[in-house]
């Protein structure tokens, strides 16, 4: 129930229709649909532009509640900068290719197409019904031919810059879904979507290569820094994975043959007592038949067959075969015996270390576990002198270097540098970076994907179709149960191709790109989505680009940013880009939560998107969602309080209402408050911090309503507070303009309310936030602050949400404006 104020008359809430979410909304939403009211200008537009986007989404079913809370966030915002006179570009699409859409067809006999483009449909029309201000002009799916096309495109542009490439590489395997998996697709060993144990297998790949912008990607970081979130930054560093440090190369006593290894510590070299080599190291067999040991280094390596990549980097570090050969250390001459061990990775430096078990804890531990020598040659500064007898585990930190000849007192940091200059002018190693980041693998043997335009020519190799060939078209009619090959490869007339260049019998290409290679560039397209003669038209890219403000989910911290960064880079050397970077300014939120846990059927903790609107209106769950809690944090949808933002949202219809039947000057204070609200609102709104802006013009709400119970004028602001709530809660807001306060025009074409600073400036209390009893928070309020405002202003605070979290509010003391105290259990 609705509790109003006694304050509101009984005679005015009698004659009054109430508000009614279910009237109202489908009328605007079908009156904006006519009038266009979302298109984005065109070049004579003289508005400075602003292009928000939304990370668009996946069609998996109808919206759920984490759409509701992404797609708020970023509409607020786009609303927000048409009102301060920006010409704004919120475009929407569908990243509609992809497995899911695959495994659900096979699950219900239907066609991939067939689900994913209902699902669209769907996904659409609760968008409409939530209020978003989409450019529907632009929409795009990236399942149609007339987009797949132009991903093909890029596919071939970097194959032209000898960005794509082929080579067989070991992958993670699920034998259920029969597909590739990417390492962050593979939990615990298993497959992400079916628990199957993932293996792994060896496969002819098509990469992408990232790591020639490894430095580039870690370098053009430095302009985000503040923009984006510091830790996407921060996980994007970390996955990138710069090393400094250098190679070194020993000899194989018996063959000769040089073998480089990577260190960051080449201070250490005299301390080497062994050497080991990852057990796919070419090299290995070759080795390993001298010492006659090819049948032990065999078992390893069929063994790591059916280990998953993602569980290598957690090898036991003890294991490992002694090859019988040697290697020359080139600080001394000293020879050390050679070592196969799972620990040392293949796709890391070089694929061999140098073993310094004094100084590196695994090589500590297989040094113990084979019963090899442990030589301290760092030490701490002033310490009387390490005995490596004793020792429980590997000294790993910076020191004094001892027993290392002509080095022998010199200290780290400095020693480092020192070594790599001698290793560099004895010509026995050189500096070196190394990088965690691998290249991307986009190749799926799977059917819902942009096939891979290339044909397969006994005499040419691989060749790209030519681009007027373009799209290379998935046929419809393909048995995509899983089956080991790519679907394609069973479709005849798919396969059957002839080489573009000598036009002999050749093979097409049936593997398909990894979805991301879609997402990686979408940005571009929303630009010029129907142009038939190019991915994009350059002229609206220059325009357009960067994207001033993207939003989306943190999900998205590391793979997607980075591949589209990457490939606005790569377009960028291709001359056909003026930017280096996609996106000024990134904004992620949390996740909307249930009773402390993610959402799930299975858990029966799953709120539906389409019940609550129904339930509630769009209008109230968009205002319930931002004034939950900061846009990053997480919201839990079983501590807001939807009736809560229903019963405001009432007594705003009402106070409007009834504001708009009065005329003449605003009094002093509620002038004055209004124009605080504004300056507090607007701030606020700069950095998407919704839900104070909303406790604000909650308390806007109790001041006009003082004012008209004390029968004083409060049209004006009641005009004020309508257009600041237009982003927010867009139909209500339109109701209220048009209808209650009689304008002619739309809300959403207003500009942005203005306020004056000395009005705003007036002073203000300061009210204490306490949990029980100490103070987490200072807020500057008004003086005649309402109680309920000055609680919900409390409950809003960042801090004290920190310390409420996990407690129980048992009662709030609040003596408005000086203090709220929550005491809590
Ligand atoms: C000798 C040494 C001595 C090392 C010492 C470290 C400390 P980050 O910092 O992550 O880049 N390493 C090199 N290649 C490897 C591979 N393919 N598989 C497993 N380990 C490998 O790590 C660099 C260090 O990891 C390198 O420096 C090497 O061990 C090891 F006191 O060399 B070090």
């Amino acid at each position: 129930m609705d509790a109003s104020p006694a304050s509101e008359s009984r005679s005015e809430m009698e004659r009054m229709v109430p508000y009614d979410p279910d009237q109202i909304e489908p009328k605007w939403q079908e009156r904006w649909e006519a009038e266009g009211r979302y298109r984005a200008g065109g070049p004579e537009d003289p508005r400075p532009k602003f292009y928000a986007l939304d990370m668009f989404s996946y069609p998996s079913g109808d919206l759920h509640m984490g759409h509701a809370e992404a797609f708020a966030i970023g509409d607020v915002l786009a609303r927000y900068r048409w009102m301060q006179g920006y010409n704004v570009l919120h475009p929407i699409g569908w990243d509609s290719f992809g497995l899911p859409a695959e495994n659900a067809a096979i699950k219900r006999g239907i066609h991939p197409r067939e689900w994913t483009y209902a699902n669209i449909e769907q996904q659409a029309a609760s968008f409409r019904q939530y209020g978003m201000s989409f450019d529907w002009t632009r929409r795009l799916h990236t399942s149609d031919p007339e987009y797949y096309r132009w991903t093909q495109w890029l596919f071939l542009k970097l194959f032209e810059m000898g960005l794509a490439y082929r080579k067989n590489a070991p992958t993670n395997w699920c034998p259920t879904d029969a597909t590739v998996l990417a390492n962050e697709q593979v939990i615990n060993g298993l497959c992400e979507r079916c628990d199957t144990p993932v293996v792994r297998k060896d496969l002819t790949q098509w990469f992408f290569k990232i790591t020639d912008y490894a430095e580039r990607l870690l370098d053009d970081m430095a302009p985000l820094e503040g923009a984006w979130p510091e830790r996407v930054l921060t996980m994007q560093r970390n996955w990138i994975g710069r090393s400094e440090g250098s190679e070194v190369t020993f000899e194989i006593a018996e063959t000769g043959e040089a073998m480089t290894v990577f260190t960051t510590r080449p201070d250490t070299l005299w301390g080497v007592t062994f050497f080991v080599l990852a057990p796919e190291h070419p090299q290995v067999l070759a080795l390993a038949s001298i010492g006659g040991v090819q049948d032990e280094v065999q078992t390893i390596l069929d063994r790591l067959q059916a280990t998953p990549l993602t569980n290598r980097e957690q090898a036991e570090s003890r294991e490992g075969v002694r090859l019988g050969v040697h290697a020359v250390n080139p600080v001394n001459g000293e020879k050390v015996p050679v070592f196969v061990a799972p620990y040392v990775l293949m796709e890391y430096g070089t694929g061999a270390v140098m073993g310094v078990p004094g100084h590196d804890q695994r090589d500590f531990e297989f040094a113990r576990a084979q019963g090899l020598e442990v030589r301290v040659v760092i030490e701490p500064e002033g310490s009387e002198g390490v005995d490596p007898a004793t020792m429980t585990e590997a000294f790993p930190h910076q020191g004094v270097m001892v027993r290392s000849g002509p080095f022998d007192g010199v200290e780290s940091p400095a020693s480092i540098q020192a070594v790599i200059e001698w290793l560099e002018a004895e010509g026995k190693g050189r500096r070196a970076i190394s990088y965690r980041l691998r290249d991307w693998l986009i190749s799926r043997q799977r059917y819902w994907g942009a096939p891979i335009p290339i044909i397969h020519c006994p005499e040419h190799g691989e060749v790209a179709v030519p681009e007027e060939d373009l799209p290379v078209k998935l046929p419809h009619n393909v048995d995509f149960s899983p089956q080991g090959a790519s679907p394609l490869a069973t479709v005849e007339e798919f396969v059957q191709a002839s080489c573009p260049m000598c036009g002999a019998d050749a093979r097409r290409e049936t593997d398909t790109m990894d979805t991301f290679v879609d997402s990686s560039w979408y940005f571009l397209r929303y630009l010029s989505p129907d142009d038939g003669t190019r991915a994009f038209d350059p002229v609206e890219v220059e325009r357009w680009m960067p994207v001033d403000q993207y939003t989306g989910g943190v999900e998205h911290a590391i793979l997607h940013l980075l591949y589209s960064r990457f490939v606005t880079k790569a377009l960028y050397d291709a001359g056909m880009l003026s930017f280096t970077e996609p996106f000024l300014r990134l904004q992620n939120q949390g996740q909307v939560i249930m009773q402390g846990a993610a959402m799930s059927k299975s858990r029966g903790n799953l709120v539906e998107f389409a019940e609550e609107r129904a339930k509630y209106g769009a209008d109230v769950v968009r205002v319930t969602m931002l004034f939950a809690s900061p846009p990053e944090d997480d919201v839990d949808w079983a501590t807001v309080s939807a009736e809560g933002t229903r019963s405001w949202l009432g007594r705003v219809w009402r106070a409007v209402h009834q504001a708009a039947e009065t005329s003449g000057e605003l009094s002093e204070d509620l002038r004055r408050f209004t124009h605080r609200t504004i300056s507090r609102v607007t701030e606020d709104f700069d950095r998407f911090k919704y839900n104070t802006a909303i406790a604000r013009l909650m308390e806007l709400t109790t001041e006009i309503r003082h004012a008209l119970d004390a029968g004083g004028p409060a049209r004006e602001a009641a005009e004020k507070l309508v257009l600041m709530l237009a982003p927010l809660a867009p139909f209500l807001a339109e109701e209220l303009w048009r209808e209650a306060l009689g304008n002619e025009e739309s809300v959403h074409v207003q500009s942005w309310p203005e306020f004056d600073e000395g009005l705003a400036a007036q002073q203000r209390v300061n009210l204490i936030v306490q949990v029980d009893g100490k103070v987490r928070d200072r807020i500057e309020v008004s003086p005649d602050i309402a109680e309920d405002d000055a609680v919900a202003l409390a409950t809003a605070s960042e801090n004290v949400q920190r310390h409420l979290e996990g407690r129980e509010i048992v009662r709030v003391i609040a003596r408005p404006p000086k203090l709220v105290n929550f005491v809590t259990r």
